[in-house]
């Protein structure tokens, strides 16, 4: 019932960051393949709307948002932390920085006409159709709009050289000896232009980064078992939500715990997801909802890019 389940497929870069952390800690974990393309009928009953990859699922409790997958994981399993001082600032900074701005940019750099071939190797035309539309609708009404081509290769090339620079000391990590947890967010943006046939190239003139790459790689992914989605749902279903604090910050969100609430992401895939407030403090939001097929659950957030609202606003 404890076991880790992540809903993930194989391209998506947000996945891969989480499947090599599970790696980093050496773990045993359940792998749910997902649709990279809505509909996804198994993981929404889970969620309760949000359609975004990957998701982590242990037992009745649902972990939307790979920032904090990341903490939970760390959490659960200590060994060898990834933020080993819980409270630093610089970790946060550049894991976000990394997740927001870099994964733009590379997406961008890989999706231009000489890494498409690459990039969605194996689809069928009429797959690569359906990811296209999918991705318009997946926008709507997020903040971050997709970015232009010179300005992600402007990205690019001010930072390649600053991750050079760090590692042309010889460190085998970003910040030392081991890994943290903004080694893995700068990894999944720069593996996915890697996957990107010529345009992989832009990476050459950085031996360093390309050594520190490969390390990042050999971590591998842990022992994956796979898993059914209808499986990975009676588990649900026959699990209980582990208990929550229960902390409310009404004096600064406005809100309570028990108040009907919805919380969406800010940024894009803005599905809101609705249900009774359990737990939110600085870093996290839960609430409580119940599905027919997935049972009672409680589904977890990261507090920063997500919008807390009254239901029925
Ligand atoms: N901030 C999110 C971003 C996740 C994200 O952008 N995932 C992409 C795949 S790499 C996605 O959801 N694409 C659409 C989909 O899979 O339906 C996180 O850290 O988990």
């Amino acid at each position: 019932m404890n076991d880790l389940i992540l809903h993930h497929y194989p391209e998506s870069p947000f996945a891969e960051k989480i499947r090599l952390l599970l790696g980093h800690k050496q773990l045993a974990w359940r792998s749910v393949i997902i649709p990279a393309v809505m509909p996804k009928p198994d993981l929404v009953p889970l969620t309760g709307g949000y359609r975004r990859t990957p998701v982590l699922q242990i037992g009745a409790d649902v972990y939307c948002d790979t920032a904090l997958i990341a903490r939970v994981i760390d959490r659960l399993h200590p060994q060898s932390p990834i933020f080993p001082d819980a409270s630093a600032l610089s970790d946060l900074a550049l894991a976000q920085f990394a997740d927001q701005h870099l994964f733009a940019a590379a997406v961008t750099y890989a999706f231009q006409p000489a890494g498409l071939a690459s990039v969605l190797q194996g689809m069928s035309e009429q797959q690569v159709q359906a990811l296209i539309e999918d991705r318009k609708s997946f926008r709507k009404g997020g903040n971050a709009a997709r970015l232009p081509l010179p300005e992600a290769a402007a990205l690019l090339n001010a930072v390649l050289p600053r991750l050079q620079a760090q590692l042309a000391d010889g460190r085998p990590f970003l910040e030392g000896s081991a890994p943290r947890v903004s080694d893995f967010c700068v990894y999944h943006p720069l593996w996915f232009i890697e996957r990107a046939g010529p345009l992989a190239a832009i990476l050459d003139p950085y031996p360093a980064l390309r050594g520190w790459l490969g390390r990042m790689k050999s971590i591998g992914h842990g022992s994956p078992e796979p898993l059914d989605s209808a499986d990975a749902l009676r588990i649900a279903r026959e699990a209980t939500p582990a208990i929550v604090a229960g902390r409310s910050r009404r004096e600064i969100d406005g809100f309570g715990v028990g108040d009907q609430v919805l919380i969406a992401a800010t940024d894009y895939g803005v599905d809101p997801v609705a249900g009774t407030l359990v737990d939110a403090d600085a870093d996290t939001l839960a609430i409580r909802r119940s599905d027919p097929a997935a049972g009672d659950l409680v589904v977890h957030f990261p507090r920063i890019g997500f919008r807390l609202t009254a239901a029925g606003s």
